[in-house]
Formats: structure tokens, C-alpha cells, sequence
């Protein structure tokens, strides 16, 4: 077998979990942060109280953003769970990075996985003498790379309760609630850490994804309490696109009733108590790091990999380039660096976190990344910022949802969606007038469809997003109007 550097690298991480230092290319620059990045799965920004939520109470998480920032329009650039995270770990939009699907349904692209060569943040990281680990959701088909250690749950997340995980390779069977164990080993990591480098842990939660298993102490939190419905619970927009999709609220199969505000109270709810295990266990891991006097010197990210609709035209999952599948929370905190109740409303998006990890650890940015770094708007910095940015959705036809591959352009006022495959189709929102994005103006604003249309294809060609060959009709078993 031939031995590359990183195969090496990996065969020592694997050989001790303190493997010696041997590959970092230049002195780890004096007082190097520590960066704790806690990532959820399916957390839209409004579950959370430092955004807002009358019923939901996070101290825990809501203390990140509180001494440090809080960013409003932060939004990913796929809504689906392992090609945003695969965004995030590159700085790569997914037509760049191949993670264009869970794996799933798309026969024109890459359906294995983050490449084990793709340099991301993480292996840069490492490279330069971080000490890299990883607990918890991974979903990158292909395993961890660049960690010097890692526990993982299988696929998407496994079992809320009593999951298998596999540890560097070694399969396990845990007991528990997976955010307990998430928390735990959390714990585990920062006391065990060599402590003579700085270290980069990811702790990626599966709450609260489906199927939405709170913990015991939970289960009956909200209880009696009638959740709000949104606005917009009752619309309908009248596409060819919601007419496929399978996302509605009213035959959702998991709380085995066809009443649809049954279903709303039962998914909110129990979407609600998972996160308070990640509440609680957030707050575990801050009280440690405090213990163990890391707090001033560690860098904590507090983001998701998606949004996720509660209700919002009758619908419940992501995928969809509305605001509440795409936007999500981002909370940072860095003691000295960034000024506490710092508010931001720049649009930054999951492209942009590669390399302002890479800028604040003192590490060059690879000219390939596409994202920006937003440390100027941590430290509250004049800076010229992006006016919009691309989305892009590939999974279709799925196993289950049937939402239709779409790309976009949102500025802080428009929102232009394009359905690039037969029948061809395009929606116009005017953020402004419309933030609920119920009215589609894309028949009685063509001008305005032109002018943000040639915008996105400037922006495809500078981020070179070429189509598949020979785009074909949305043919498949989504019909409309099966939902
Ligand atoms: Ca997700």
C-alpha cells in the first residue's frame, strides 16, 4: 500500500489517541484559540429564546450569543443535512464539493460522500497542530478524515436512545440519551486532550431531527401548553413544486393521525424537548470549560445544518429555499475578541465558516475556498459584504419528500427560486413587503425575474455551477398532488 502523508497521519491517530505532533508545517502561533463548534441537526434559528421563542427557554445555548454574537440573517446554502455539513467543513458550495445529496436519488453526481482527500477546515486544522476531534452526527458517508480522534453515530444520526456508535473505527453500543452522550463524551474530551496544543472539537448533536425521541426527564415539558400556529399555516402556494412535495403536516405518518393540528402540536412539542437536552448539555460543556479555565481561550460556534418548517404553509422538513428551511442560528463567542451582545445582520452564510476558522487560528485561507471569512463582522469591522447569495437543492426525486431541484438568489429584499428541470418554473418574493413569502410575483414582475436571474447566472459562473448534462424532465414517482 502506498503511504501518503495522510494515510500516515491517520495510521498514528489511529495507533495512539495522543499521537505526537509530528506534521505541523509552522509553529502554532502564542495563545492559538481552542474552537468548540456545536452544531445541531434541523435547528431553524427561532428555537432558541436568545431569538425570540415564547415557549422555549435555552439558557444554556442562549449564553454563547449573549457574551458574544448573534447573527440574524445567517443561512445555509443547501438545506439538507450532509450537503450542508459538507459546506461547512470545505468552504465549498456542494456543486464544488460533490456532497450534492444524502445519497440518494441523483444519478448525475458523486453519490459517495465527502472525498477522504477533500481538504476542509478540520484536516487544515490538524495539519497545523491542532488537536482535532469529533462527537456525534457525521453523515459524510465516507469516515472522518483529519481527526485525531472520533466517535460517530451511523448514517443520519442512529437512535435517539441507546445508539451504536463506532470510535476510531471501534464499533460500540452506548446507553442513554444520544445528547447525553454527546454531552459526556464532550466532557471526556476536554479533560483527556493533550494539553500541550491547542484543540478543535466538533459536537454535533441529532436533535432535533426526526424522530424527535426527547429524554425521559422531558417528555412531558409543554405539556398543557397550545402552540401558536404561524401565519402562514393555512397558505397554499399554488406551484408545481408544492404540488409534488410530500411535506405536508396533515399526512406526516409519525404521530399516526391525519389531523393536522394534532400533528403540529405533537411535532413542535417534541421537537421543543429534544432541544432541551441539548440545552442542558451545551450548558454542561460551558460550566467545564469555565472548570477547567479554557473559557477565555476557546472559541465557541453554536450553528445547524438546516432550518426546518413548523407549520409554515402546512409544511414540516427543509429542502425548500424558503426562509424557514434555510436560515439558521449563529452564535459566537471569543472572550477578548468579540464584544458581547454583539448583533449582526449580514448575509453570511455556511460557505463562510471554513475560512474564518482558518483566519482566526492564524491559518491562510486555500484560494479554492469559496466562502469569506466573517471575522471583520465579529470584531465589528467596516467591510464591504456580499449584497446576495446562491442556493442550490439537488435531491430530487428522494425516497420520501419529492421536493423538486431548485436554485436561487436571495438579497436582503428579493428572493428569485428557479425550477430548472421540466416544467420550468420560477417564484418571486419581495422580502420586504412579503417576509411570509405568500405571494409569488414572478408573472407580474418579469422584469424583476430578468434582472435577478442574470444576477444568479454571473454568480454560477464565478462559482462554477455548470448544469448536469442533458437536464431532464422531473419525471419520477413524485406526482402532483400525491402529497
Ligand atoms: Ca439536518
Amino acid at each position: 500500500m502506498k503511504i501518503t502523508r495522510r494515510t500516515a497521519i491517520k495510521s498514528l491517530a489511529a495507533a495512539s489517541l495522543a499521537a505526537p505532533r509530528l506534521f505541523a508545517q509552522r509553529p502554532i502561533p502564542r495563545n492559538a484559540p481552542n474552537i468548540l463548534f456545536i452544531m445541531t441537526d434541523d435547528q431553524r434559528k427561532d428555537a432558541l429564546s436568545i431569538y425570540g421563542n415564547p415557549i422555549l427557554k435555552t439558557p444554556g445555548i442562549d449564553r454563547i450569543g449573549a457574551e458574544g454574537a448573534r447573527f440574524d440573517d445567517f443561512f445555509v446554502t443547501n438545506s439538507l443535512c450532509a450537503p450542508s455539513r459538507a459546506v461547512y467543513l470545505t468552504g465549498l458550495y456542494s456543486h464544488m464539493n460533490g456532497v450534492t445529496t444524502n445519497g440518494f436519488g441523483d444519478p448525475f453526481r458523486n453519490q459517495g460522500g465527502l472525498r477522504e482527500d477533500q481538504e476542509t477546515f478540520v484536516s487544515l486544522l490538524h495539519d497545523a497542530g491542532w488537536y482535532t476531534g469529533l462527537i456525534g452526527k457525521w453523515h459524510l458517508r465516507s469516515l472522518p478524515a483529519g481527526f485525531d480522534q472520533w466517535a460517530i453515530f451511523p448514517g443520519g444520526g442512529g437512535p435517539y436512545l441507546d445508539p451504536p456508535m463506532n470510535a476510531n473505527g471501534v464499533p460500540l453500543r452506548m446507553r442513554g440519551h444520544s445528547d447525553d452522550i454527546v454531552g459526556d463524551q464532550t466532557l471526556e474530551f476536554l479533560d483527556k486532550r493533550p494539553k500541550d496544543r491547542p484543540f478543535l472539537l466538533l459536537m454535533n448533536f441529532k436533535s432535533p431531527h426526526r424522530n424527535w425521541v426527547p429524554a425521559k426527564r422531558f417528555e412531558n415539558a409543554f405539556a398543557g401548553i397550545d402552540i401558536p400556529l404561524p401565519r402562514t399555516y393555512e397558505d397554499r402556494l399554488d406551484t408545481d413544486a408544492l404540488r409534488r412535495a410530500r411535506m405536508a403536516i396533515a399526512s406526516m405518518p409519525d404521530f399516526k393521525s391525519t389531523d393536522k393540528d394534532f400533528n403540529y402540536q405533537a411535532l413542535v412539542k417534541n421537537y421543543y424537548r429534544t432541544l432541551l437536552s441539548v440545552d442542558e448539555n451545551v450548558g454542561r460543556a460551558l460550566a467545564a470549560l469555565d472548570k477547567l479555565e479554557l473559557a477565555s481561550n476557546t472559541l465557541i460556534l453554536f450553528g445547524s445544518d438546516n432550518g426546518f418548517f413548523l407549520g409554515e404553509y402546512g409544511l414540516y422538513d427543509k429542502r425548500l429555499m424558503y426562509d424557514p428551511a434555510i436560515r439558521v442560528p449563529m452564535l459566537v463567542r471569543w472572550p477578548g475578541r468579540v464584544q458581547p451582545g454583539t448583533v449582526d445582520s449580514s448575509l453570511v452564510t455556511n460557505v463562510d465558516v471554513a475560512p474564518t476558522l482558518l483566519e482566526i487560528a492564524g491559518i491562510p485561507v486555500p484560494p479554492w475556498m469559496q466562502g469569506t471569512s466573517f471575522l471583520p463582522l465579529l470584531e465589528r469591522k467596516l467591510v464591504e459584504w456580499r449584497d446576495a447569495f446562491y442556493y442550490e437543492f439537488h435531491e430530487y426525486p428522494d425516497y420520501d419528500h419529492c421536493a423538486r431541484k431548485h436554485r436561487g438568489l436571495r438579497t436582503e429584499k428579493w428572493k428569485l427560486i428557479e425550477f430548472w428541470e421540466k416544467p420550468v418554473e420560477y417564484e418571486l418574493y419581495d422580502l420586504q413587503k412579503d417576509p411570509d413569502e405568500t405571494k409569488n410575483l414572478a408573472s407580474s414582475n418579469p422584469r424583476m425575474v430578468r434582472e435577478l436571474k442574470s444576477r444568479m447566472e454571473a454568480l454560477r459562473r464565478e462559482l462554477g455551477a455548470v448544469d448536469p448534462p442533458g437536464a431532464v424532465p422531473a419525471v419520477g414517482p413524485c406526482t402532483p398532488g400525491a402529497r
